[in-house]
């Protein structure tokens, strides 16, 4: 019986009693085969000699293996002679019989191998020997070993047997599987135990397949590969398509290209539409050309511009058709006539008496392939003598002075020869009469009058008028001299310099620009009939400030001009109606009320989340106005990046704004929850989607004036958009807000020093806070100069200091920051220009592998920081920053004292045993946080 007490059949002896005893049992023959190395395994029991009674020095426990080689089997009649085998080994049991109390023998397997040869012979007999011992012996297998058939990097290799010699391996050659090709000899070793060992070379995937499973499968169509290679099959780039199996390459589809230089693996693309906007400018003896990039690229970014010129001076006498020919070469072109790639063009050196046509042309890299898309837009100008272009008299007669108050003065003026219809717009340009045109500010307004604000009191100011034409810019009327009110220290204003233009009552060129404001952006319906009632009772209407780049841009329209600001509402928000809006749950809690969560279904639209802002009940008109006010800004906007308002309820109760839902919340939270889960790529993708946003805003003429992480949301897919509109709640609503020197109140650490100050919001105060929000982003939500006091941080940033890059930061990406933080607004670079810099950082993603690793010295910072004295224990420290868990690291590591860490570098906090990422940028930005502090009190002469 065996251990599971199955019967078995076995070769038994057991002697013991015996003296002298030689028994023998012998095997068949055995045919070699393959093998080179031949090994035995047995399977036997040996009962020990202690554990039978009586017996005396006859009973042994070892047996004997031996083998006889032979090229044949030995007849049959062979005599037995055991001095023709060899032995192999001694064999004894490592387990034998036992007895247990009970008396019953518990049987032991044992199982011993030996290697039996070498066997050169092609067979070979095994024979066993017993000189006394008590055995049963109950199986025999004789065996050999080999590598067995593999497939390893693409090649298959056979089935192989080891060396006879057990040191040297059998090196095999692989073959490529199907569909793949040998990039270096595939190559395995066997091993003698059978095991295949260091795999060497391979093969690749032939192009048009992709690797499997060990095989090479051929890509499905809609996918291909260009290379082979062990990638997978790519899908198709965006505008190409592959039908068959194994495609090599993707083929565009209609009406796209791929230019000569493009890769196969490049999306197809197409010409560009035409320039928009174009304009031109009429300096004395220049023309200037401009306009704005095409609205469809094709999906490329190698867009060039060249200017067509004719000059069309005869006229067919028969036909009465203007005959036009090519310009003479003479015309000259700065910085040329073709291959621009700026969206402008000077041209000077024009001829006498001649009327010149130009056009505009866009291309890029697949033009040649499609049609090149002209812009339809051209530009006439006659000329009178030679190299003198009409620069159009000054169409602003005389400019009066309606009111002053102490920081404003109300303007309007009177138009000499033109139809009010003929003009774009006015520019107003002034300066104080005392800086004698040192710094100089302007504004532009519709109409022929304006209101300047943000004036001192008591000041003489100089202000002169051109009209812009289509044809472009008058000459200046002359200059006319304004004072502001005598200062009166009980009606002091904030000091805010916010340039607000008013367009009169009725303005004629003002409603057609709205009204084809409105027409264009949808939003016409009942509107024209119901705006010229409201006109009529409209006083005034203010417009922002800021530059309009080109006529035909729609700008934004502050809602705070109209008189009864429910009009703007109406005007630029839709009205929901309340059973259409299905609330589930809360999300915040916003200054006026709880933000809630739901769906909108429209009936026979898409049902669509939504966050939904409600006005708590018990408001007063003046909260309800404000409240409508941020709808009636978003209204006003359509861009990806700007939260897009769904509408509001305003005509029941609770009154509701509703805006699409933003599913990962505020960017700044958003961040802290997911500590350094982030490529720097798609970090740097969430910073383009908001440069996206403020660009819009910026040429639209919006200032956000409170431009935070915040204030931005994320939606599933890491988009990031704007919100938070409507500057009122920066006096109230941000909690970040604080008061300033100025009366006005503010987000400090977001801000622009000289808003600030002086209250100087602008689009660069905004480039400023922007640069703020690229160091949230990099440093996953920290808070900036982390817990330095507002005081603090303005005195900082008045001595130089920047923050400095967060862990892990590309320079590039510092660099950025630190330029949105230049001093003077006019150095800050546009939000158009940062949203290229950082197209170029994502189209050249090389560009940000150089990290700013380790702390940085602080740009400017003196040189030698005396010694300070120490206030807190790195204890305290710790337990601030609720690392306390690293007190033993930093004690063990010796550092002791608050002096000692602060120019520890992230070298430093890693090799002192803190592995989490997360713990050390908590660390080092603190580190960072101490030195800024310590610094700055050392500055300001403290003994702490
Ligand atoms: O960080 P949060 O989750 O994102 O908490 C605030 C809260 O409401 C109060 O403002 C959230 N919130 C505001 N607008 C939206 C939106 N459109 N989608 C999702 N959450 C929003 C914000």
């Amino acid at each position: 019986m065996d251990e599971q007490n199955r019967p078995i059949h076995t070769f038994q002896v057991c002697h013991v009693m015996e003296p002298n005893q030689n028994n023998w049992l012998r095997s068949g023959w055995i045919q070699r085969q393959a093998a080179q190395r031949v090994y035995v395994e047995l399977r036997f029991t040996l009962r020990d000699c202690n554990s039978i009674p009586w017996v005396s020095g006859t009973c042994k426990e070892t047996f004997n293996l031996f083998y006889l080689q032979t090229d044949e089997s030995l007849p049959a009649a062979t005599r037995f002679r055991p001095t023709d085998y060899a032995k192999v080994d001694t064999i004894a049991a490592d387990e034998s019989f036992t007895q247990t109390d009970l008396g019953d023998r518990v049987l032991r397997l044992n199982t011993e191998v030996r290697e039996v040869g070498p066997v050169t012979h092609k067979g070979f007999y095994l024979a066993f020997q017993d000189v006394g011992a008590c055995i049963a012996l109950v199986s025999v297998k004789v065996f050999y070993k080999r590598c067995p058939a593999t497939l390893r990097n693409l090649a298959s290799f056979p089935d192989t047997v080891p060396h006879m010699d057990s040191s040297s391996l059998v090196e095999v050659r692989g073959a490529c599987v199907e569909n793949a090709e040998e990039r270096d000899t595939p190559k395995l070793y066997c091993g003698a135990d059978g095991d295949w060992l260091v795999p060497l070379g391979g093969c690749f995937c032939s192009i048009g397949h992709e690797e499997m499973d060990g095989h090479c499968r051929a890509c499905r169509p809609g996918f291909f590969s260009a290379y082979a290679g062990n990638k997978k099959c790519s899908k198709c780039p965006p505008h190409s398509s592959s039908h068959d199996q194994a495609a090599t390459i993707c083929h565009c589809d209609k009406g796209f290209y791929r230019a000569i230089k493009d890769s196969s693996t490049m999306s197809c693309t197409r010409p560009p539409s035409a320039p928009r906007n174009l304009v031109s400018l009429i300096n004395d003896t220049a023309l200037f050309l401009q306009w704005m990039p095409p609205s469809d690229t094709g999906g490329r970014k190698d867009i060039t511009y060249n200017i067509l010129c004719q000059r069309c001076d005869g006229i067919d006498g028969d036909s009465g058709v203007i005959q036009c020919e090519p310009c003479e070469p003479d015309l000259r072109f700065i910085p040329r006539p073709l291959g621009l790639t700026g969206t402008s063009v000077a041209i000077i050196d024009f001829a006498t008496h001649a009327n010149y046509t130009f056009h505009v042309e866009a291309v890029n890299g697949v033009s040649g392939l499609g049609v090149a898309a002209r812009s339809l837009a051209n530009v006439s100008v006659t000329t009178h003598q030679a190299g003198e272009l009409p620069s159009g008299p000054a169409l602003v007669g005389v400019v009066r002075k309606d009111w002053a108050s102490q920081n404003s003065i109300a303007l309007s003026w009177s138009q000499v020869e033109q139809a009010p219809s003929d003009i774009v717009d006015y520019e107003v340009k002034y300066y104080e009469k005392e800086q004698e045109q040192l710094s100089y500010s302007s504004t532009r307004t519709k109409a022929p009058s304006v209101v300047v604000t943000g004036l001192r009191p008591s000041t003489v100011y100089v202000f002169h008028v051109r009209a812009r034409t289509a044809a472009g810019y008058t000459a200046y009327s002359p200059n006319f001299e304004f004072a502001t009110a005598v200062e009166d220290p009980d009606i002091a204003d904030q000091g805010q310099v916010l340039v607000v233009v008013t367009a009169s009552v009725g303005g004629f060129s003002l409603l057609v620009i709205l009204t084809l404001f409105l027409l264009i952006t949808g939003r016409c319906q009942g509107y024209i009939k119901a705006r010229m009632k409201s006109e009529e009772k409209r006083r005034t209407r203010f417009h922002s400030g800021h530059a309009l780049p080109f006529s035909g841009i729609k700008t934004y329209v502050d809602p705070d001009t109209y008189e009864d600001p429910t009009q703007a509402v109406e005007e630029f928000a839709k009205e929901i109606d309340p059973s259409y809006i299905c609330i589930e749950r809360v999300i915040g809690a916003g200054e006026f009320g709880e933000v809630c969560s739901g769906r909108l279904r429209i009936p026979g639209r898409m049902d669509i989340a939504v966050a939904i802002k409600t006005l708590k009940g018990g408001y007063m008109d003046q909260q309800r106005r404000e409240f409508l006010r941020e709808a009636s800004i978003m209204g006003q906007f359509n861009n990806p990046n700007i939260i897009r308002l769904d509408g509001v309820v305003t005509r029941s109760r609770p009154v509701m704004i509703v805006v699409e839902y933003m599913e990962n919340g505020a960017l700044d939270s958003f961040l802290r929850t997911r500590d350094g889960q982030f490529t720097v790529l798609q970090l740097v993708g969430m910073m383009r989607g908001i440069a996206v946003g403020m660009t819009y805003l910026s040429e639209m003429g919006y200032v956000h004036r409170d431009l935070a992480a915040r204030n931005i949301l994320v939606d599933e897919n890491l988009v990031c958009k704007v919100s938070d509109f409507g500057m009122s709640r920066i006096l109230k609503d941000d909690s970040e807000a604080a008061y300033t020197a100025t009366g006005g109140k503010i987000p400090i650490r977001w801000t622009a020093p000289e808003a600030i100050a002086y209250g100087k919001f602008s689009s660069a105060s905004d480039v400023w806070s922007y640069g703020i929000v690229m160091w949230e982003v990099m440093s996953y939500g920290e808070r900036p100069y982390w817990e330095m006091s507002n005081q603090d941080v303005i005195l900082s940033i008045e001595e130089g200091y920047r923050l400095p890059a967060p862990m892990g930061c590309p320079v590039t990406l510092h660099q950025l920051m630190l330029h949105c933080w230049q001093k003077e607004s006019g150095q800050r670079p546009h939000f158009n220009s940062v949203l290229s810099f950082l197209d170029k950082l994502i189209i050249n993603p090389s560009s940000l592998l150089t990290l700013v690793n380790d702390v940085q010295s602080f740009p400017d910072s003196p040189e030698d920081m005396p010694d300070y004295p120490l206030f807190i224990s790195i204890g305290d420290w710790l337990d601030s920053i609720k690392m306390s868990q690293y007190k033993n690291n930093f004690l063990a590591a010796g550092y002791t004292t608050l002096d000692s860490i602060s120019t520890m570098s992230i070298d430093d906090i890693r090799r002192i045993g803190i592995c989490l990422i997360g713990h050390q940028r908590r660390i080092i930005s603190s580190i960072q946080s101490l030195r800024l502090q310590l610094h700055h009190i050392q500055q300001s002469g403290f003994q702490v």
